[in-house]
């Protein structure tokens, strides 16, 4: 199985390094891509160094997948030449997620809805993808109405730049190159991505939009309020749930307990609740602080962290990559 990353000296690059070594991926062969400036540079996997090659050139090779994480122009130019040739690619970017023709897939969700025809598959957005792993079985027992998300972002969502200027904020001194239009240490940005015409950021549309695609549910309603927060570990949120059907909460931890990709860490008279420090270098949706909203009828509230970079980005992506081999979609 020749596998390319793009983008793999990213952080999620990085980090789709560490999973593939931490889940033995079958690759045979490793292709490094990442900008022209960094071809040559070497690239540490399972004992082995890899240069980093230029995007023609991993083209070229005809790997089997081409798993990338470099930003939605690069995807928009440059997943398609790889499909041409064959490479089935998943796509970390925004780029492919909402148009028609490409699946969205969380693998707990909807990786059963693969083909081989399927040249370029999009990973969804990371604060995306937390929510509806925690809300996906309880969806299937109860039908999601409404849901009222306010989310608690790490900067590593940000990427490398951002991660500096928390560290040099928190050292005292002034960001040398700064992510953000403001101070991130002992702050808060309501303002993740662009703001659009209608007042919401794209990070919140995402949400939105990305929700129904990925449940095959155009009628579940979102509405999301994302913010960025001085944390490393993952990302928070708190979330309204409002379903069809009445439920029970000691049914909810049952289904919670049983749900792909969840644990459920909820004993607030043991001070036990998700937290991204809990949540860091892991792969699971740590789900708590469960309660009914009494304010109106079906209605839950609950808390759900996620390492970003992992089951965000790097793992839900290797995971796609890994039901693309073991359904022989690829190869
Ligand atoms: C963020 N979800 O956290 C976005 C992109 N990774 O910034």
């Amino acid at each position: 199985m020749k596998l390319a990353i793009v983008g793999a000296t990213g952080l999620v690059g990085t980090e789709l390094l560490k999973v593939l070594a931490e889940r033995q991926f079958p690759l045979t062969e490793l292709l490094p891509v990442a900008s022209a400036k960094s071809v040559g540079q070497l690239v540490h996997f399972l004992g082995k160094d890899y240069p980093v090659v230029s995007m023609d050139d991993a083209i070229a090779a005809r790997p089997d997948i081409a798993i990338f994480s470099a930003g939605g122009s690069v995807s928009k130019e440059h997943a398609p030449r790889f499909a041409a040739v064959g490479t089935t690619v998943v796509d970390n970017s925004s780029a492919w997620r909402m148009d028609p023709t490409k699946k969205l897939v969380v693998p707990e969700i909807n990786a059963s809805t693969l083909t081989a025809d399927d040249k370029i598959i999009a990973n969804p957005n990371c604060s995306t993808i937390q929510m509806v792993v925690a809300l996906n079985d309880l969806h299937k027992a109860y039908g999601l109405q409404r849901i009222v998300v306010s989310t608690y972002q790490s900067v590593t969502g940000t990427g490398k730049k951002a991660v500096d200027q928390l560290l040099e904020e928190r050292a005292g001194q002034v960001a040398s190159n700064p992510a953000y239009p403001y101070p991130i240490d002992l702050n808060v940005l309501p303002h993740i991505d662009v703001f659009e015409e209608n007042g919401y950021t794209k990070e919140e549309m995402k949400m939105v939009h990305e929700t129904k695609k990925i449940m095959g549910d155009s009628n579940i309603q979102v509405t999301a309020t994302c913010v960025r927060i001085p944390v490393m570990g993952g990302h928070s949120e708190a979330l309204n749930v409002q379903f069809h059907k009445e439920f029970a909460l000691n049914e909810v931890r049952a289904i919670l307990h049983d749900t792909a990709g969840v644990e459920l860490v909820d004993e607030p008279s043991q001070n036990r609740y998700p937290m991204p420090k809990d949540s860091h270098g892991r792969d699971a949706v740590l789900v708590g602080r469960l309660r009914r909203d009494e304010t109106q009828p079906c209605t839950l509230n609950m808390w759900v962290v996620a390492d970003n970079l992992r089951k965000g980005a790097a793992t839900n992506a290797v995971q796609i990559a890994e039901y693309l081999v073991a359904n022989k979609l690829v190869g």
